[in-house]
C-alpha cells in the first residue's frame, strides 16, 4: 500500500504540518487532523493519498494536484459525516499560468509544492527557442528549481547540435538528455532528483513526458500515445496532473501537454531568464532610456555588436507588453470590483437613510 512517505512526506512537511494545524494533536471530543497530499485534483473531486491508503473527497476546487491538506475524519466509523479537507498547507512553490483565452484574467495553478519543474524538450522537433524561455520564466517564477529535459535521444542524427544549441538557449539551466527507449539519462535524472522532492514534467504533447516516467519508475504506470505522423505532434493522450511515486520518497508529476504558457504575474521568472538585458538597461546613458535610438543606449550596443540576440530582445519585449497587459485588466477589474461594493455601501446607505427619516417623519 502507498503511503505518505512515498509521495515526499519528509520531515519538513511534518514540522510544516503540525506547525499550521497545531490541532494535529488531537483534543479530547475532536477528531485528529490527518496529513494527506493530493495525487490528483478534478475540479471539485480530489485524490488524496494519506498514511491509511488513498481517499477520494469532494472539495470547494481549491486543492490542486500536489498540496499538503489537512484531512478530518469522522472516528465514530458510523460514516455520518464523510471526511473533509479542511485546511490547505501554505504552499512553497506554485506553478501557474494565464488561462487560455480568460477575458478576466485568472491563473491556473498547474501544481504546488514542487521542487523541480522538468521543461521538456524531444529532440526530433525543431526547436523553438522562445517557447524555451517562455516556459524556463513560468518554471522559475514557481518557486522551483528548473531543468531542461531532452527526450527521444535515439531520434536524432543531429543530436550533438542540438544539445549544445539547447545547452545555449538554457543559460545556466541544468540541462538533461534522455532516451526513454534505450534508458539512457535515466541515472543522471534519478540523482539530480534526490530523495523527497517532487519533479513535475511540463511540455508539448508528444514531447515523451509519461513515457519517460514509465521509464524512471520501471513499470507502466502512465498511458503514453504515438504522435502524428504528418508533423510528430501529440494526441493529448495524459489529460490530468498526477503524482506517482519514484521510490526514496521522490514523486513525479505528469502533466497534459500544453500548447502555449500564458505568463502570470511572472517578473520574477523574467528577471531570472533576461537577467543580463535586465543588467544592460544600467548601462544607457538615460535612465529612462526606451531602448530606441536613444544616444547612449546599451541595449542598441550590444545588439550591434552582437553580444545581445535581437531574437531574445523581441521575445523578452513581448513577454513584458503581456505582463504589462496583465496588470492593467487586473487593476481595471479590481477598480471595477471596489466601484460596484462602493455604488451598494453608497444606495445601501441612502436607502438606511430614507428609511430613518421616514420613520421619523411617522
Ligand atoms: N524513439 C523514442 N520514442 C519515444 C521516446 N519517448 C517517447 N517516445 C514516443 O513519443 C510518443 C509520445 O510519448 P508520450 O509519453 O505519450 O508523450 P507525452 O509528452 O506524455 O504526451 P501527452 O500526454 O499527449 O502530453 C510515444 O509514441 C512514445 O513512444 C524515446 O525516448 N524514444
Ligand atoms: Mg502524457
Ligand atoms: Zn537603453
Amino acid at each position: 500500500m502507498n503511503t505518505l512517505s512515498e509521495y515526499g512526506f519528509t520531515d519538513r512537511i511534518r514540522g510544516l504540518f503540525s506547525f499550521t494545524f497545531p490541532s494535529a494533536l488531537p483534543l479530547p471530543g475532536h477528531p485528529a487532523l490527518e496529513p494527506a497530499r493530493a495525487i490528483r485534483a478534478d475540479r471539485g473531486r480530489v485524490l488524496l493519498i494519506t498514511n491509511h491508503g488513498p481517499l477520494q473527497v469532494e472539495t470547494d476546487g481549491t486543492v490542486v494536484t500536489g498540496d499538503w491538506v489537512a484531512l478530518a475524519r469522522n472516528n465514530d466509523d458510523d460514516g455520518a459525516v464523510p471526511p473533509a479537507v479542511v485546511g490547505i498547507l501554505p504552499r512553497y512553490s506554485t506553478l501557474q499560468r494565464k488561462k487560455a483565452h480568460d477575458p478576466l484574467s485568472e491563473a491556473q495553478v498547474l501544481g504546488a509544492n514542487i521542487d523541480l519543474v522538468g521543461v521538456v524538450v524531444p529532440i526530433d522537433r525543431p526547436l523553438s527557442a522562445n517557447r524555451l524561455e517562455r516556459t524556463l520564466v513560468a518554471a522559475w517564477d514557481s518557486g522551483a528549481v528548473p531543468l531542461v529535459i531532452l527526450t527521444k535521444a535515439d531520434l536524432s542524427s543531429r543530436f550533438d547540435a542540438v544539445v549544445s544549441q539547447t545547452v545555449e538557449r538554457a543559460r545556466g539551466v541544468e540541462v538533461f538528455t534522455t532516451s526513454a527507449e534505450a534508458g539512457d539519462g535515466l541515472d543522471a535524472l534519478h540523482v539530480r532528483i534526490g530523495a523527497g522532492s517532487t519533479l513535475a514534467l511540463i511540455g508539448p504533447s508528444g514531447a515523451g513526458k509519461s513515457t519517460l516516467i514509465n521509464a524512471l519508475v520501471g513499470f507502466h504506470a502512465q498511458d503514453t500515445g504515438e504522435v502524428r505522423a504528418g508533423d510528430g505532434k501529440g494526441r493529448h493522450t495524459t489529460t490530468a496532473r498526477e503524482l506517482i511515486p519514484l521510490g526514496s520518497g521522490s514523486v513525479l508529476m505528469d502533466t497534459p501537454g500544453v500548447r502555449g504558457f500564458a505568463l502570470w504575474d511572472a517578473e520574477d521568472g523574467l528577471e531570472a531568464v533576461f537577467g543580463d538585458i535586465e543588467e544592460l538597461f544600467l548601462h544607457c546613458r538615460f535612465t529612462d532610456c526606451a531602448h530606441g535610438s536613444e544616444p547612449g543606449c546599451a541595449v542598441q550596443t550590444a545588439l550591434g555588436t552582437g553580444e545581445l540576440e535581437e531574437r531574445r530582445w523581441l521575445s523578452y519585449g513581448k513577454m513584458q507588453r503581456e505582463l504589462a497587459s496583465l496588470h492593467r485588466r487586473q487593476s481595471i477589474a479590481e477598480q471595477r470590483r471596489h466601484g460596484r461594493s462602493f455604488h451598494r455601501t453608497a444606495k445601501e446607505a441612502a436607502m438606511a437613510k430614507d428609511f430613518r427619516n421616514r420613520f421619523r417623519e411617522g
